[in-house]
């Protein structure tokens, strides 16, 4: 067993074990073969099932509890010193009322089981940038997760060592009883606190607990930021590199885009990727933005992945993964809506398939390590981590927002990235479809008042010298039959490239009210069965709707009473000005 010459973290160990009461005490080490006798031990009791080893080597399936498959987003809460610090934006709970409640929780849970300690670190070992955490976990299905997702175990915990700070993050899944649910917050405490759910977001704690709810508390104070962003690397035909980070809110292709293959007409380019789900933005010496991803691995959705979609992706699964939620064929392979090849016979909750209802739960995911990625980027490990040309924030909409547009300058790029709204989906409890307001694609995930954020967002100018162009995508625009006007995937390289001809040389673009669009040949659209006229469709400004769209945002704005920026109001003004 692993001890550790940490007090704080050996005492912190020992006073959660002797509350939760486990049969035992397990330090991770991260190596291989513990990976694999965690996965031995799952199979044997059932939660894991192995895959075809010819044609999936290495991959298995763990079907969740059917009452736990998605984040709780609304028993997540932000339990900071006032509940004006946690925003409108969170769900807020008195401190010591929140740890009272789930100390009760926690008191015995962990009774015949055994308890996980996993030191992990969010970001490249030993880049200035990272940092680290300790989760205390009962499951071991979060424990192998983890292994994918994070860089953990001995030579996390020999960096926390030395370093003498992390976070803490306990869990536990509980009964799985929805009633006795709920994720806590304590950013003055650096400490996270879970249970009842053994799924994603809500257990494996490194990713939005810590490396979005706590590190965005600790980057507004510190001077950077914590994103909801995938990074990308667009390489041209002579070699160069632009690095773009993009918001997009859960399920509206993050991880589609990071993996992206360009089109054939687009000989010579190569898209490279460095994360998929977070990035860490710090301003450095010179003044430029730089970003690193936290992460490790993906945890992505699976429905709508294959070769035509996401090749890179499809690739990826194939070997040493785990899919969680997903439906088996009689070749017993893994099967998902849209994977296009393969006959499903058992349902992702076990039952026989019928057709009459999904094979795969809609937000089922894949995990695994970034490494097997083909387009894996050679900074994806850089300590220092990769310039940013462009910030690209989306969301999606049947309507109204068009396909790319260019804000005008760093305030009103704010103000852009704050009004994203988007269509809700299957990554969060709740009802499907349903367009709310997701400002910078942070609604869940932002640990303090958006208010204060947007006003952090906004010092940026004064902290950066080369200020990215900030651009806003909308892949999912339709036509009145319900049919994408745009193909999407692949595709959307060809508005990468504007946007990057924009950062670079400012080519073509016509200015509107709501800022610059693509005219109707600025878009390349070779290769493709798309005629020129579909652009002017897909960068269409309704000038009615727009208006009534920052309206609406205004007094959303208006929400956040005396936190809210002077300056983003002034700026929604301008644009209705122009609107009228
Ligand atoms: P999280 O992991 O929840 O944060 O999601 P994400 O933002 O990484 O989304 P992801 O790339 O996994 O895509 C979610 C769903 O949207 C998948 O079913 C994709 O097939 C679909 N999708 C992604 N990109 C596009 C696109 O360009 N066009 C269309 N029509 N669908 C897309
Ligand atoms: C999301 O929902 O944005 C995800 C999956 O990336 S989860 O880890 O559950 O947050
Ligand atoms: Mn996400």
């Amino acid at each position: 067993m692993t001890q550790t010459t940490l007090p704080e973290l050996s005492n912190w160990v020992s006073e959660v074990a002797s509350h939760c009461n486990p049969d035992q005490i397990h330090w991770c080490d991260g190596s291989d073969a513990e990976y694999f006798s965690f996965i031995d031990q799952m199979v044997t009791t059932g939660d894991m099932i192995k895959l075809n080893d010819k044609t999936f080597p290495g991959c298995y399936l763990h079907r969740s509890d059917p009452q736990d498959v998605a984040r709780v987003e609304h028993l997540t809460y932000v339990c900071t010193e006032t509940e004006l610090e946690a925003g409108p934006n969170n769900n807020w709970m008195e401190p010591s009322k929140a740890k009272d409640m789930m100390n009760n929780f926690f008191a015995g849970c962990m009774k015949g089981r055994t308890m996980y300690v996993i030191p992990y670190c969010m970001g490249p070992l030993g880049s200035k940038f990272s940092r680290y955490g300790v989760e205390i976990t009962d499951s071991i299905y979060v424990a192998v997760n983890m292994y994918l997702m994070t860089r953990m175990g001995q030579s996390a915990l020999k960096e926390i060592e030395s370093s003498g700070s992390f976070i803490k993050g306990l869990h536990s899944t509980g009964e799985l009883d929805p009633e006795r649910r709920f994720i806590m917050h304590f950013p003055d405490e650096l400490f996270i606190m879970s249970y009842g759910s053994g799924y994603g977001g809500n257990a494996l704690l490194g990713k939005k607990c810590h490396a979005l709810r706590i590190a965005s508390h600790q980057a507004r104070t510190e001077g950077w930021l914590a994103e909801h962003m995938l990074i990308v690397g667009i390489e041209n035909p002579q070699g160069e590199v632009h690095y773009l980070a993009c918001a997009f809110p859960s399920a509206c292709g993050k991880t589609n885009l990071a993996m992206l293959i360009p089109p054939e007409e687009y000989k010579g380019w190569k898209v490279w990727t460095l994360g998929d789900d977070i990035a860490w933005l710090h301003p450095d010496e010179s003044g430029q933005l730089r970003a690193i991803n936290p992460e490790a691995g993906y945890f992505g959705v699976v429905p709508g992945t294959n070769l035509k979609t996401n090749p890179n992706a499809f690739n990826t699964i194939t070997s040493n993964t785990i899919f969680t939620n997903v439906a088996v064929t009689a070749d017993n392979e893994p099967w998902w809506e849209g994977k296009e090849t393969g006959i499903p016979i058992t349902d992702w909750l076990g039952n026989a398939f019928t057709g009459k209802k999904p094979g795969a739960h809609p937000n089922s995911r894949f995990t695994v390590s970034a490494k097997q990625n083909p387009s894996y980027s050679s900074l994806a490990e850089a300590p220092e981590g990769v310039p940013i040309s462009a910030l690209v924030f989306g969301g999606r909409r049947k309507e109204l927002a068009p396909l790319v547009y260019q804000a005008k300058d760093w305030e009103h790029g704010v103000m852009v990235a704050a009004s994203v709204a988007s269509e809700t989906t299957a990554a969060a409890t709740g009802k499907i479809g349903v367009v709310r307001r997701d400002p910078m694609a942070m609604k869940p995930f932002c640990g303090y008042n958006f208010g204060d954020y947007w006003a952090h967002w906004l010092s940026f100018s004064q902290k950066l010298s080369a200020l990215p162009k900030i651009f806003h995508v909308n892949w999912f625009r339709q036509n009145a039959s319900g049919e994408f006007l745009w193909p999407g995937f692949g595709e959307n390289m060809r508005v990468l490239e504007w946007i990057i001809s924009r950062c670079k040389d400012g080519t073509h673009a016509v200015e509107t009210p709501i800022g610059f669009v693509p005219g109707n040949n600025d878009i390349n659209l070779n290769g493709l069965n798309i005629d020129s006229s579909r652009i002017d469709e897909l960068t269409h400004i309704d000038y009615k709707q727009w208006k009534q769209e920052i309206s609406e945002f205004k007094k959303y704005l208006e929400e956040f009473g005396s936190k809210t920026p002077e300056r983003l109001l002034e700026e929604c003004d301008k644009v209705l000005a122009e609107l009228s």
